[in-house]
């Protein structure tokens, strides 16, 4: 039998089938099923797919949660005129990256060792959070609040690419995330611990609140002065 020419009998689909036949439909149909029950498989106990959820919510919605992350938690900006936010969410909560044409915003700065949920949504079309050199891809869409729960293990600045090609300015789609060495305590952590606290009041709480982090021993928790 030739793959160019037709085939002898007109109506080869009525022919008994071949052993050999058979014989590869079986193993193709063997390793589809290996490969299928590996799919969960590698869920549990590989290290390659993601454990994530999925939302719908509107942009409004999203872009509204993101801002006022942003407002509560930004500890400075970077990008020049840029003026691209830094905001450093609490350890263990939510953290909010919007993509859009052509920028991810803001950039997020996480401790190393805690977990938190990042929630992704584009604001257009679809983009793609691409983390390098860390290598994990996901799309990225409209109305779909995506979240993933991630740990760094280790400091470095991560780079955001977009990985789906979203118009003119798609190479300039990048963003970053930042794990800082030694988790430095953002400064804005220390402002309320310096706030004088009238005696006999409860700790101001707003820091730990913010971060609920140790503060580190720079700013000892002292009894407030009281001028005689
Ligand atoms: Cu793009």
């Amino acid at each position: 039998m030739s793959a160019i020419q037709p085939p002898v009998e007109r109506l080869w689909w009525k022919q008994p089938l071949d052993r050999a036949e058979l014989l590869w439909i079986l193993i193709a149909l063997a390793w589809c099923m290996v490969l299928f029950f590996m799919m969960p498989y590698w869920h549990i106990y590989g290290k390659q797919n993601l454990a994530n959820e999925a939302y719908r919510m509107g942009p409004e919605q999203y872009s509204k949660l993101t801002q006022e992350m942003v407002d509560k938690y930004k500890v400075r900006e970077e990008g020049g005129d840029l003026k691209v936010p830094v905001v450093h969410p609490p350890a263990g909560g939510d953290a909010y990256l919007i993509a859009g044409l052509w920028s991810w915003y803001p950039i997020l700065e996480l401790e190393a060792g805690k977990s938190y949920r990042i929630h992704l949504m584009s604001m257009d079309y679809q983009h793609g959070f691409s983390l390098q050199p860390e290598n994990i891809n996901i799309q990225v869409l409209p109305g779909y609040d995506h979240v993933i729960t991630v740990t760094p293990t280790h400091a470095g600045t991560y780079g955001i690419v977009c990985n789906e090609y979203c118009g003119i300015g798609h190479p300039n789609t990048m963003g970053k995330v930042i794990t800082p060495k030694g988790n430095p305590v953002p400064r804005r952590t220390a402002t309320p611990a310096a706030r004088p606290t009238p005696a006999g009041a409860p700790p101001v709480p707003t820091a730990r609140k913010l971060f609920p982090i140790p503060l580190p021993s720079a700013t000892p928790a002292a009894p407030a002065h009281i001028p005689s």
